[in-house]
């Protein structure tokens, strides 16, 4: 409940922001994508939706809503599943499969899950392909549409590797950019992924609703970087993580991080990997500053922990949400090492990195859409 407000909050005030600038929702590039987007979507042979697995609903893509189903093939790929909890993706799943949907779980840095959805194209294209199927120049278009920062780049890249090293296609693999910043993609670009038949996927620049989203849908946009953190304050966007966290069980796995002395034997055991290793200096600043990470990580979890465990309020009410988390920013300083010369900037500072470990699964993994009420 309190964390649905927290939502609340952000949604307003970003739609405040934008009402107040009188700056258009999407912008004049994002309008010419959109424009181009419609124009050859109904010359692909198949559409495969990239969604955020943690925002199922809200990562829809509205301009599938002005095509009849029957207009192309579809598949709706879950992306980024690393991120979300196994059991309820599953129920999401169900949820496509009973409206008739092909759906799929991936993640697209996961070679077996890009063969597995490399596969379900291919067994796709096969359908479509029918009658012609000793034709060897049938070639298949498959166009992947989505908001911002699904990945689908990072998925056309995956299937473009592993497309033609199982067609043993030979010549330079081409390089979709792929990038944590929303709107990186700008033109359409063909990757081929796959020979007898030729499949080609086309990548696409993110295509956003022509109407800005209720506050519900615009707020987990934000929290999982679909949309910059330009609308609100970064410090607020963290504020509604830790509303959604502290709501959740993840906090519990973190209970045996809260003993100090694993942080001892964790360093003893690194120290002693760098003096008995043959490793240059460049290597061992690598493992030193990776083993800072980890221990900045464990830190972090287990200030979560013991801020929860110990708090004695009720966390559905709404004043006691607020005053835990004013209570873990500034246990946070400390795990997160930031200096507090100035408490605006520390805070901003501590809001950045925690949205950077919550967006990159490293503070427990969050489906934030609700199935709804009437789907079992
Ligand atoms: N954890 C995780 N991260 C992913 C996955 N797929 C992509 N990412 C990350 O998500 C961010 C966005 O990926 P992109 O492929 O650039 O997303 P996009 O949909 O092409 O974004 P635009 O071009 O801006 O529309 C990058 O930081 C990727 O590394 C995934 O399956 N799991
Ligand atoms: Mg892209």
């Amino acid at each position: 409940m309190a964390a649905r407000h927290w939502g609340r909050r952000i949604g307003t005030a970003a739609k405040e922001e934008l009402r107040s600038k009188k700056e258009s929702w999407r912008d004049s590039l994002m309008d010419a994508a959109y424009a181009a987007i419609a124009q050859r979507i109904l010359l692909a042979d198949m559409v495969v939706e990239v969604r955020d697995a943690r925002i199922p609903l809200s990562s829809q893509c509205q301009i599938l809503a002005n095509y009849p189903p029957s207009s192309f093939k579809q598949i709706i790929a879950l992306n980024k599943m690393d991120l979300a909890p196994a059991s309820p993706l599953k129920e999401w799943m169900e949820y496509f499969r009973e409206r008739n949907c092909i759906s799929c779980g991936v993640n697209a840095h996961n070679k077996d899950n890009i063969k597995q959805l490399l596969s379900l194209i291919q067994r796709q294209v096969s359908e479509l392909r029918g009658a012609n199927q000793c034709d060897n120049n049938y070639t298949a278009t498959v166009m992947l549409v989505g908001i911002s920062n699904v990945g689908k780049s990072a998925l056309t890249n995956a299937l473009h590797q592993v497309g033609r090293i199982s067609a043993s296609e030979k010549g330079k693999l081409k390089h979709a950019t792929v990038s944590p910043e929303p709107g990186e993609t700008k033109d359409i670009r063909s990757f081929k992924i796959g020979s007898h038949p030729n499949i080609y996927v086309l990548d696409t620049p993110a295509i956003m609703s022509p109407k800005v989203p209720n506050v519900d849908v615009l707020s987990k946009l934000i929290l999982t970087g679909a949309i910059g953190d330009c609308l609100v304050r970064r410090k607020e966007v963290a504020q509604y993580f830790l509303a959604i966290h502290n709501s959740s069980e993840q906090y519990k796995k973190w209970e045996k991080l809260s003993i100090k002395d694993n942080d001892r034997l964790f360093h003893n055991d690194t120290t002693e990997r760098l003096t008995s290793s043959g490793l240059n200096r460049k290597q061992k600043n690598q493992i030193l500053t990776d083993h800072t990470q980890d221990c900045i990580v464990r830190d972090v979890r287990r200030t979560l922990f013991e801020t929860i465990s110990s708090f004695e309020g009720d966390l559905r009410r709404e004043d006691d949400m607020e005053a835990l988390i004013a209570r873990q920013f500034t246990a946070l300083q400390e795990a997160f090492r930031v200096s507090i010369e100035c408490e605006e900037d520390a805070h901003d500072k501590i809001a950045g990195k925690l949205l950077n470990l919550f967006r990159t699964g490293r503070l427990g993994h969050y489906i934030l859409d609700h199935l709804p009420r009437n789907v079992q």
